[in-house]
This record gives C-alpha cells, sequence and structure tokens, in this order.
C-alpha cells in the first residue's frame, strides 16, 4: 500500500534552530526573540479575531504623539510586545508608534541585546471596518553593557538592522521576516498554535502591474509625481491600484507580485507621513532583500539617518522598473 507522501512541516522554531547552524556565532539569542514574535502574533491575531464580538474596536479616545485617534487595539497590540519582551532579558530599549518615549527595559546583561522597534497595530483605522492590519518589527543590536542613552542607541540607519518582518492578521495570520539571509514567510496552523514555513527566499518581481498611493492626495503631490503617477493610469499600460490603508498590506501585495507603493510629501505631511524606524526601515531592508528598492526619492531608505524616533519620510518601494522609473522621473537620488 502507498504510504501518504510527507510534506515536511518545518515550525518557525524549526526553521530558526536549522537556520542558526548556517551561523557558527550564534547564541541562540535571535531564535528566542524570533520565537516571541512569535507568540506575540498569536496574542494579537486572537484580539484581532474576536475584537468586534468583544467590543474592541473604536477609538480610546485619546490621541497618540503622532496626533492620531488612538484604537482600543493599538493598545492592545502594543501592550503585547512590551509584555513579551519585558521579561525576556534579550530587548534593552523598546521603541513603538504607541509611545512617546522609548521604554528601557532594565537588564542585567552585560551581553549584546537588542533594540527593537515596532508599529504594533498598522493600519488601525481599518479595524472598525474589518480590514486588513498588521504588525511590523525592525530589529538592531545594542551593547547593554555600555549603557547607550536611548536617543544614541537608537540614532540608526536602517542598513543596520539585524532583522526586520511583520505579521499580517488576513484570511491567514502571516509572518514575513527576514534576518539578511532572505525572505521567508510562514503562516499561522491555529489548530497547532505554530507558524509554519511558507515560502523561503522570496522574490520581488523586477516589474508588476500593481501600483498603490492614496490618489486622494493627487492635488497635493507636486507636478512630477503627478506625471508618474498618471502613466499608471495611461490607455497604453495595464496597471491596478490597490490602496487598503495598511502599509504592510499593500507591500505584501507588491513583494508577491511586483508593483510600487509610494506615499510621498505633501502639503500636509511636507516630511512625509510614513515614520521611518518602525514602517519604512523595516520594510525596505525586506524590499532589497527581495531584490526590490526602497527610496526616499533622494536616497535609499536604509540610508537615511535616524534624528529622532518617530521621524517621517516619504517612501516609494516596490519593484526595480517602477522604482527607478519614479527615480528618472521624480527622484534626485545620489
Ligand atoms: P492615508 C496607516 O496609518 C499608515 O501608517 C499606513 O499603514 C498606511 O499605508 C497609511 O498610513 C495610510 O495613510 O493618509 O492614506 O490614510
Amino acid at each position: 500500500m502507498s504510504q501518504p507522501s510527507r510534506t515536511k512541516t518545518i515550525t518557525l522554531d524549526r526553521f530558526l534552530v536549522e537556520r542558526q547552524r548556517d551561523f557558527p556565532n550564534a547564541t541562540g539569542q535571535f531564535t528566542r526573540f524570533m520565537a516571541q514574535i512569535g507568540t506575540v502574533a498569536k496574542i494579537i491575531a486572537g484580539q484581532m479575531r474576536h475584537a468586534a464580538l468583544n467590543n474592541l474596536t473604536g477609538a480610546t479616545g485619546e490621541v497618540n504623539v503622532q496626533g492620531e485617534s488612538q484604537k482600543q487595539l493599538d493598545l492592545l497590540g502594543n501592550q503585547a510586545f512590551v509584555e513579551a519582551f519585558e521579561y525576556v532579558d534579550m530587548v534593552g530599549i523598546m521603541v513603538s508608534e504607541e509611545m512617546d518615549k522609548a521604554e528601557s527595559f532594565d537588564s542585567d546583561q552585560s551581553s549584546l541585546g537588542y533594540a527593537l522597534m515596532v508599529d504594533p497595530v498598522d493600519g488601525s483605522s481599518n479595524i472598525d471596518v474589518n480590514g486588513i492590519i498588521g504588525s511590523i518589527f525592525s530589529v538592531y543590536d545594542i551593547d547593554n553593557a555600555k549603557r547607550y542613552s536611548q536617543e544614541d542607541a537608537l540614532r540608526r540607519k536602517g542598513r543596520d538592522q539585524v532583522a526586520a518582518g511583520y505579521v499580517m492578521y488576513g484570511p491567514s495570520t502571516m509572518l514575513v521576516y527576514t534576518a539578511r539571509d532572505g525572505v521567508h514567510s510562514f503562516v499561522l496552523n491555529n489548530e497547532i498554535g505554530e507558524f509554519i514555513l511558507h515560502r523561503t527566499g522570496i522574490q520581488m518581481p523586477e516589474r508588476g502591474y500593481i501600483f498603490s498611493a492614496n490618489l486622494g492626495y493627487y492635488g497635493k503631490w507636486e507636478d512630477s509625481i503627478r506625471a508618474y503617477s498618471d502613466r499608471f493610469m495611461a490607455a497604453d499600460t495595464s496597471y491596478s491600484l490597490r490602496y487598503s490603508g495598511a502599509l504592510l498590506a499593500d507591500f505584501h501585495q507588491i513583494l508577491h507580485q511586483g508593483g510600487v507603493y509610494f506615499y510621498p510629501a505633501t502639503s500636509e505631511y511636507p516630511q512625509g507621513k510614513l515614520r521611518l524606524l518602525y514602517e519604512c526601515a523595516p520594510l525596505a531592508l525586506i524590499a532589497e532583500q527581495a531584490g526590490g528598492i526602497a527610496t526616499d526619492g533622494a536616497q535609499p531608505i536604509l540610508d537615511i539617518q535616524a534624528t529622532e524616533i518617530h521621524d517621517r519620510t516619504p517612501v516609494i518601494i516596490g519593484s526595480q522598473y517602477e522604482v527607478n522609473h519614479y527615480l528618472k522621473m521624480v527622484g534626485k537620488q545620489t
């Protein structure tokens, strides 16, 4: 009798342990870190699934440091990250879209630790209409022994990231990350509570057919950006517009199908709206690891020096063809 074909089920933990063998100096700290990310993702996924039933949608009535209305799930998501990393003694400092200042986790370890930057619930305005949302994270090495000042430890360039990734709370809960060794995705199997390997070495198509931008701001863009945007709607091109209001969801589609997401400076956001440390830099590392490009129009996102933990930046991110076209038509990239 033929045996059932055994598709190897590779959990996130197994993948991390096997990858760790490729890094002879690995201490296992990153493996433990990513396991905690998996735990936070499961907690937030559960909160999202039951939000409407538990009356957890809607705003808190507070405004966050960004001047944006804070949703209940913004705070719950942020708390899930704080609780997951304050006790494991590997994150020395955490920056979050939902916290005015960086949170220091006292650590008696003298070895290397991590600085963690997170957008706990990206696209939270979608919560009230059951839209797609996610969490974005970015990780840097810090040396707790030196007792960095928070600001010193945080004035980083995205190119220094140890790892970056996001969790998408959609029809499936999907975790996508890179540790500078390619881009890998995992899907949460709710029956067994494990993230299962979905794809490794994801490569972004060199050219796509999706463009993602909030055309409601068309009138607030400079002329050259309007001309760039017009190209996607011209009779002789065949692009589709996709814009969900959640950066990571729009980026995820472009990562797999190719194209471009752009949120340029507007008269309302002269520095751009999206945040450098916990939205643009992590996705830029993933984009570059997958063969794509991420720029602010003048320089690669990963080369931008953060001066403040909630810095904003214009962002154009996606396939080589579409982003290079932006740089030709609009950009001044050195
Ligand atoms: P707008 C969500 O608030 C976010 O930071 C990104 O996830 C999203 O792409 C963008 O802002 C949406 O901004 O101005 O189009 O509503």
